[in-house]
């Protein structure tokens, strides 16, 4: 049981979801890494960023979603992504991959440097559809997470809850994380009204993410 897909909060055809799986088997490839806001790329395409804790799974589900292993550079050392990283899907949409935060081992001002950077990227950019933030299934919201939250409010950008390495728990722990969750970030006036459960390892809920980003984006084949 445990590896079955948990029931799926959104409400896609499957006309939209087989729309969506070909949209994501378009061509994927690196862009730039951006270490200064001065240095990010033109913003002419519908973007969506991946935001989260070290080591929550960003660089991994950006990798599962276009079904390319090596694309985003992911690691069991937390901090692995330490620059605003942008990936072009075929010219349809940016995939951006955010430092995460809430890394200990860096020094204070490294991590203020791309905590920084993130935030400037998230405040500012206009073609920025969806924040993706990221929250290990296994741990829930922590207080670091909840000062994401708040930071995304306040800045008004559009963001949804995605739960990660949901492979590593059972199916009605899946279900209680992601009510729990839910109903925690119901008041929060940014935050986008559904929960996804999902598994870059196993794939589920990877269908769902990749039509509700198609969605998001407007993007079409
Ligand atoms: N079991 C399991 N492991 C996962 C999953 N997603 C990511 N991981 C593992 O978690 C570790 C961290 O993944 P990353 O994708 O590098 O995490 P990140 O959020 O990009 O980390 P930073 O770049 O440091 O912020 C890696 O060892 C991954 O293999 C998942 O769905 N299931
Ligand atoms: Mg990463």
């Amino acid at each position: 049981m445990t590896d079955s897909a948990p029931a799926s909060p959104f409400d896609f055809t499957e006309e939209e979801i087989e729309a969506a799986r070909v949209l994501f088997q378009r061509q994927a490839t690196f862009v730039m890494g951006a270490a200064k806001l001065e240095q990010l790329p033109e913003p002419d395409l519908p973007e969506i960023a991946f935001a989260g804790r070290s080591n929550v799974g960003k660089s991994s589900l950006i990798n599962g979603l276009v079904g390319m292993n090596k694309l985003a550079r992911a690691s069991n050392e937390p901090g692995r992504t330490r620059e605003v990283n942008f990936f072009d899907l075929d010219g349809k949409m940016r995939l951006v991959d955010l430092p995460g935060y809430g890394w200990a081992k860096a020094s204070k001002t490294t991590v203020k440097k791309f905590q920084d950077l993130g935030r400037d990227y998230l405040r500012g950019r206009v073609t920025l559809k969806r924040v993706y933030l990221l929250i290990d299934s296994r741990h829930g919201l922590k207080s670091v997470d909840t000062e994401a939250l708040d930071a995304l409010d306040l800045a008004a950008v559009s963001y949804q809850i995605v739960l990660t390495k949901a492979d590593k728990i059972k199916a009605h722990e899946r279900v209680s994380v992601a009510e729990k969750t839910l109903k925690a970030i119901s008041k929060r006036p940014a935050a986008f009204p559904a929960v996804a459960v999902t598994s870059s390892e196993k794939g589920f809920g990877l269908p769902e993410l990749r039509a509700e980003i198609m969605r998001t984006t407007g993007a079409e084949l």
